[in-house]
């Protein structure tokens, strides 16, 4: 096992890092940007290091800085969280050349990974179903010839996109040159890299995830789905369950079968997420991630099993230890996320300081967060403040705690998106479990 372990990322993920490492008895290197001083990782970890100003490319993102840290305090290894450095293949590569362990997969298949294009195209080799569409384009009228053959309505997608950026629905052919010429520019802005692929769009399809873990001997298995069709129109995720209400058994199987397939495949290590469209009993591969998730905590409440322990164990070169049919899932876990942001401004990203604070408890409640009552939230980083797991033995008995845990919760200073949490948990969508990525998207959000 490591000695120490840097954890490059802030917020509730960093305080989540600290704790897997310090129940395996790792010493741990917390990094903070100048905003981030007075942060709850910054005082839980052993150390603590500034690695830059506030704004994310000068800190956390800074790789030289962070590089360093980890080698003057002897650290063994490098967690990445998400976001951030988390699916960067140079970085995981720029970690073991200087001697440290990236706490992920191989740069290989970062890399692999990142390039949503070819993932499709790799996956489809293994036998797994994949969005119908195309490989890279070399041009809108290429565009408009493979849309004609799969038939519109079509999206375009971003090659180095993924969250949807770089995302534009063609409805007709004369559409395509000026949906293609900014999708292209929106790509290039944001990745440095215009390369699109095109896809059939699914029509009100439901957005499902499979959760793997991989050892280095060869180990690989499923940790259940996670239902995360709950979206703002901006991809945003607001609510993920496990498993998926009212998932037909046969859209079950194919789903865990294809994400083991896939996976083994690309021979894939440590903790990883494909995300599949799923419309009826069609599944659809669309993306894989490489990197632990925000929505973790409820694959962990129905396994009893702690993934970040799981990560930190992997790359230390641990084997599973256990294969699938050692694994049984129980009762139903959901995920509230709650984000400060600013009614008043299109639910912008609200900054600010944070006057009073109580989180709620009680049985089948966990609360993953790095706020406290008296706390700053920086305007540099993403405005997820806490996450508010409910788990019960059955869905019902969840949904009942989350409306009871996020009735208790009080946050003052910043607004919330506790709001639209119970709203979304009252409507009957959501309490029948028959709800798709259009539950948000259709009318403007309630409230
Ligand atoms: C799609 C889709 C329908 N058809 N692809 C891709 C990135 C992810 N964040 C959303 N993505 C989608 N890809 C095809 N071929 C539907 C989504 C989608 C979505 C789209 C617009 C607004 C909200 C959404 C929420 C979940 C999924």
């Amino acid at each position: 096992m490591f000695r120490k372990v840097l954890i490059a990322n802030r917020g509730e993920i960093a305080l989540r890092i600290n704790r897997a490492c310090q129940e395996l008895g790792v010493a741990t290197v917390a990094i903070f940007s100048e905003a981030d001083r007075d942060s709850l990782h910054v005082r839980q970890a052993d150390e603590a290091f500034c690695v830059g100003p506030g704004p994310a490319g000068r800190s956390y993102l800074n790789i030289p800085n962070i590089i360093s840290t980890a080698l003057i305090t002897r650290c063994d290894a490098i967690h990445p969280g998400y976001g951030f450095l988390a699916e960067n293949a140079r970085f995981a590569e720029i970690c073991s050349d200087h001697g440290l362990t990236f706490i992920g997969p191989k740069p290989s298949v970062i890399a692999l990974m990142g390039d949503k294009a070819t993932a499709k195209r790799v996956v489809s080799e293994a036998g797994v179903a994949t969005t119908p569409g195309s490989d890279v384009l070399a041009s809108p009228e290429e565009a408009q010839s493979v849309a004609r053959s799969i038939g519109y309505p079509v999206l375009l997608k971003a090659t180095a996109g993924g969250g949807g950026r770089g995302m534009r629905v063609v409805r007709d052919a004369a559409e395509m040159q000026r949906a293609y010429a900014g999708a292209t520019a929106e790509a290039e802005a944001s990745f440095k890299d215009g390369r699109l692929y095109i896809e059939k769009l699914i029509v009100a399809p439901r957005h499902i995830e499979v959760q793997v873990l991989g050892d280095d001997f060869g180990n690989l298995v499923h940790l259940g789905e996670r239902d995360c069709s709950v979206q703002k129109p901006s991809h945003q995720k607001v609510i993920e369950e496990t498993p998926a209400p009212n998932l037909p058994a046969r859209a079950r199987t194919a789903l865990h079968d294809m994400a083991l397939r896939a996976s083994r495949y690309v021979g894939y290590t440590n903790a990883g997420t494909l995300e599949f469209l799923v419309a009826g009993d069609e599944v659809y591969f669309m993306e894989m991630n490489t990197r632990i998730q925000v929505e973790h905590p409820v694959t962990e409440m129905v396994y009893n099993i702690d993934l970040v322990k799981e990560q930190i164990r992997i790359a230390a070169g641990e084997s599973l230890g256990y294969a699938q049919r050692d694994l049984a899932a129980r009762g139903h876990a959901i995920e509230c996320r709650i984000n400060a942001e600013d009614p008043q401004n299109h639910f912008a990203p609200a900054a600010g300081m944070v006057s009073k604070v109580v989180f709620p408890g009680g049985p089948g409640i966990r609360v993953d967060t790095h706020l406290y009552a008296g706390a700053t939230i920086p305007p540099y980083y993403d405005s997820m403040v806490a996450k508010v797991v409910a788990f019960g033995d059955t869905r019902e008995v969840a949904i009942a705690r989350m409306e009871r845990a996020l009735r208790e919760t009080l946050i003052e200073g910043v607004s919330t998106t506790v709001g639209l949490c119970l709203d979304i948990l009252s409507t009957p969508e959501f309490r029948d479990g028959r709800y798709d990525i259009e539950l948000l998207l259709k009318e403007p959000t309630p409230r």
